[in-house]
């Protein structure tokens, strides 16, 4: 693919979408090319309304193919929150160290398999003559009750992958890309441009 826009304003994301890219398009663009695209309102009740939302709006703006990443945590216990609010779940504005405390907060009285959640993430790609596809993918893990690990981003500190025994935050971004929400997501989309090559 010649050029694609990432649209997205988190740099943890549009750091591990830029490595998962990487041969895949030519000429990656990300919003701050685009200082001046209008605001998304992400009040979809699913990942996949969200990202289709972000996208369009972002190909509508700049007559460009772009694709957009909306992704969060989900916990059986807490109802399936935050979910699609993960990014705001401690408040609009909230940063990622806000949003860790209010999940070990609303977490304090659950333990052992209570503690299970998973990644969710939906991509979509969408055109300027209006298609638009989308690819998801999901990972499974347990919540701890203190973080650990400095890499990665959002929940990330907190998110135990039971097999490597390791937080994301502590994982090499190499095996997260590999088995992660985003990463699956990815490598299907990934799939999806190159058969468009053939
Ligand atoms: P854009 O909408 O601009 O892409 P955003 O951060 O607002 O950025 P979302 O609405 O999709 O994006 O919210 C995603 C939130 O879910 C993100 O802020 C993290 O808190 C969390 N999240 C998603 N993927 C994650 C990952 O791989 N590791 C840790 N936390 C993640």
């Amino acid at each position: 693919m010649k050029e694609l826009l990432v649209a997205t304003g988190n740099k943890g994301k549009l750091y591990e979408i830029r490595q998962l890219l990487a041969g895949d398009v030519d000429r990656v663009y990300c919003l701050a090319d685009f200082p001046d695209l209008p605001e998304v309102v992400e009040d979809g009740l699913t990942f996949e309304e969200n990202a289709r939302k972000k996208a369009f709006s972002a190909v509508r703006a700049t007559g460009l193919p772009a694709m957009a990443d909306d992704s969060g945590l989900v916990v059986d216990v807490l109802g399936g929150r935050p979910g699609v609010h993960s990014a705001r779940y401690a408040g609009i504005g909230a940063s990622d160290a806000d949003n860790n405390r209010q999940l070990l907060q609303d977490l304090a009285e659950f333990s052992g398999q209570e503690r299970a959640a998973f990644f969710s993430c939906a991509i979509a790609l969408c055109f300027p003559d209006g298609a638009c596809r989308t690819f998801c993918g999901t990972l499974h893990g347990m919540l701890l009750s203190s973080p650990r690990g400095t890499e990665g981003f959002g929940y990330d500190p907190l998110f135990l992958v039971p097999e490597y025994g390791k937080t994301l935050a502590e994982l090499d971004l190499v095996i997260k890309n590999k088995i992660s929400h985003r990463g699956q997501a990815m490598e299907e989309l990934r799939k999806f441009l190159c058969g468009r090559r053939k």
